[in-house]
């Protein structure tokens, strides 16, 4: 499978709720909003899928004011609109899509990114899944163990790290996050190793403690190795919708979030949920997961989400 057709398969639940309605609605936009039942059925779909109201009430009134002849194409494009942080929204509006501007850059600043989110959302896997990523575009890199809560989390990355051959730096299990990151940190600045991902606990019973623990660990980076890390990426699982975005916010209050990545796309007919993560939050989307593969994350693109939930054609090649 290509890299489309996999975006293409792992949003089929969303694009069949979204598509069922958009197409039921006809193409002629005049027709459709002097219908007030399409407008219902299309504000319907939109909440459905976990866009969220404001963004729902935005999308309507850029339909309504849009000059593209067709329903399908003025959706699309409100909706790639609503995909973008605030200040590429703005430039958009007055300038058009241009393919370059619109390329999210998942390149992190410095070397060091800090995996954060709750337990199961996916962070160890994606971690992984980003060590194949940038090793296949010729970077070094190396994992940090930093779960040492969940008695297979280390093992879990262990085993990854053998399968891709990334040295993962562990600590004893139950022992002191901090001291995996300080150590991992430290080995990543004497190698010269262009990329270290930290994993981290995630307990949702203790939340208090871990967020006073992740802001731990991210001082301990800076002590090891001064700026860093450059990136905290949070990993939010698609299928929680609104929960996880409330879990979002408190994970940004206490360690500010340089992206996110959203997992399990293809496991939720809610992939909207994107819309109100990127306008709420106002961080920007770096990947996404379509799937428990190594090689199911994705860059983040908000055209080519948007066409491939409508099933549209994306005639270009896969993104370096
Ligand atoms: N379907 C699907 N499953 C995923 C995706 N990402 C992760 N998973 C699965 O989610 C489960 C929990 O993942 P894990 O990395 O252990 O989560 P963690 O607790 O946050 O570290 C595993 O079974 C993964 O295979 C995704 O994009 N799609
Ligand atoms: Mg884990």
């Amino acid at each position: 499978m290509s890299w489309l057709e996999r975006l293409r398969d792992g949003l089929s639940k969303t694009r069949k709720q979204l598509n069922d309605t958009a197409g039921n609605l006809g193409t002629d936009l005049k027709d459709t909003f002097t219908r007030l039942d399409s407008v219902e059925d299309l504000e319907y779909a939109l909440i459905a899928a976990d866009v969220g109201r404001t963004a729902t009430e935005e999308i309507l009134e850029d339909v309504r004011a849009s000059r593209q002849p067709n329903l399908q194409q003025a959706l699309m494009e409100a909706l790639t609109l609503q995909l973008e942080p605030d200040a590429r929204r703005a430039q958009f509006r007055k300038l058009g899509f241009s393919p370059d501007a619109r390329r999210t850059v998942v390149d992190p600043k410095g070397h060091v990114v800090m995996v954060i989110g709750v337990n199961g959302v996916g962070k160890t896997t994606t971690i992984a899944k980003l060590g194949q990523y940038y090793m296949g575009r010729g970077r070094s890199v190396m994992f940090a163990a930093g779960d040492t809560f969940r008695a297979a989390a280390g093992a879990q990355l262990g085993v990854w790290g053998e399968r891709l051959g990334v040295p993962v730096v562990q600590g004893p299990e139950g022992g002191d996050p901090a001291a995996v990151a300080f150590d991992a940190a430290s080995a990543r600045a004497a190698r010269g190793t262009d990329l270290l991902f930290v994993d981290t606990a995630g307990r949702l019973h203790t939340k208090h403690n871990l967020m006073e623990e992740l802001k731990k660990v991210r001082r301990v980076i800076d002590k090891a190795d001064p700026g860093e890390p450059t990136e905290v990426w949070l990993v939010l699982d698609a299928v929680t919708g609104q929960n996880g975005l409330a879990q979002a916010k408190k994970f940004h209050e206490a360690t500010p979030l340089t992206g996110v990545i959203v997992t399990k796309l293809d496991g939720t007919a809610k992939g909207g949920i994107l819309v109100p993560i990127v306008r709420e939050l106002g961080v920007p989307i770096k990947f996404i997961g379509v799937g428990e593969q190594a090689d199911d994350l994705q860059p983040f693109d908000s055209q080519d989400f948007v066409r491939a939930l409508f099933d549209v054609e994306i005639p270009r090649s896969q993104p370096g």
